[in-house]
């Protein structure tokens, strides 16, 4: 029997995670969905036979029929969702951010040590995605030797309006910030963030650029640029002593006509991180269903994947970038307590 699955937040990624459970994931079905926009929710619910619209998150996580939650509403109500999943004693895949504030997600550790077992997921899908998959088994190898340093760039074809350079930081930035040190195997104990002047986007700071300092002295160079007007594009370089790692281009055609040679790039994110979302979300489910049926319960719960510890990472490290942003308008600081942070946390609350 499918364990039962309950969404809030039916946007453009909710409604993608909506019908990629519908479509490609085995032993779990949609079975509810909530929208801040009722006619939304309808809409989404309507596309997959025996789901319901409900008319708020909280009936939603409620719902007898719901055994696990997956959020992917506003981010600034991350916080609130899912510490009312854990409270309901249900496991929860929680969209990037976990929040967007540092207090928030140890709130959220808090809650998920009184319950005595990890809960939450969060979705940093790029765990999942074959490319860096196989970059961190090649760095691992050891083939290209110590890995010193890492170019990033992370572009958006166009951003939503009403955009914010902090958004550039906490909803796109967040997922270089958890996935170099994922990869490295080391942690961010310094941050920095620059920006060039540009007349075309004077509401906010595009691009940007920001250097994490890892452990063990290893660099990684991020440039962030969310109106690159061209398309989509991920690209990832780690240098070590000995060579170099480089995410390739997906598999894609090339033409040749009209004198010219193109390359097609992906509109948004849903289109190149497919099959990293599909891998997220099955492996959570399964996590789910072998939690559900085992007898015996370990700290680790449901969970299958990055957990409300790295989703805490990931909001210590973008605080300080803001903070490197607000400190200098224009070129970064270098900004070194988050070791103190980190520790603090983990001892208290002994995550590993
Ligand atoms: C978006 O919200 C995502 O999660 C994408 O993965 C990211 O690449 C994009 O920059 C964000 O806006």
């Amino acid at each position: 029997m499918n364990i039962g699955i309950g969404v809030i937040g039916v946007g453009v990624m909710g409604a993608d995670h909506v019908n990629t459970i519908s479509t490609a994931i085995s032993g779990a079905e949609v079975r509810a969905v909530f929208d801040i926009d009722p006619s939304r929710a309808a809409r989404v619910a309507s596309s997959v036979p025996g789901a319901k619209p409900l008319s708020s998150a909280q009936s939603l996580i409620e719902e007898f029929e719901v055994d696990a939650l997956l959020i992917a509403s506003n981010d600034a109500t991350h916080a609130q969702y899912v510490l009312s999943a854990i409270a309901a004693g249900k496991p929860v895949l929680c969209e990037k951010p976990l929040a967007p504030t540092v207090a928030e997600c140890e709130k959220i550790l808090c809650a998920e040590q009184m319950a005595g077992l990890r809960m939450v997921q969060v979705g940093f899908m790029r765990r999942f995605d074959p490319g860096y998959v196989e970059m961190q088994r090649r760095l691992v190898s050891g083939i290209i030797g110590r890995p010193m340093l890492a170019h990033c760039s992370h572009r958006n074809a166009d951003v939503p309006s009403g955009w914010t350079s902090e958004m550039t930081v906490l909803g796109s930035a967040v997922h270089e910030i958890d996935v170099m040190p994922w990869l490295f195997g080391k942690k961010v104990i310094g941050v920095n963030w620059m920006a060039p002047s540009s007349a075309i986007t004077a509401k906010f700071r595009d691009p940007q650029v920001l250097v994490l300092e890892l452990e063990a002295g290893a660099l990684v160079i991020c440039e962030l640029f969310v109106k690159c007007g061209y398309g989509y594009e991920i690209r990832c370089e780690i240098v070590g002593e000995k060579g170099t790692i480089e995410l390739a281009p997906l598999a894609s055609v090339r033409v040749r006509s009209d004198f010219k040679m193109q390359t097609d790039f992906a509109s948004d994110w849903r289109g190149r991180f497919a099959e990293a979302y599909r891998r997220e979300l099955q492996s959570w489910v399964n996590g789910v269903i072998r939690w559900r049926s085992s007898k015996e319960q370990t700290e680790f719960g449901p969970v299958n994947g990055p957990d409300a510890w790295d989703g805490y990472c990931g909001a210590v490290v973008s605080e300080a970038v803001l903070r490197s942003m607000a400190y200098s308008g224009r070129m970064g600081v270098a900004f070194q307590p988050l070791p103190e942070l980190y520790r603090k946390c983990r001892d208290a609350l002994a995550y590993a």
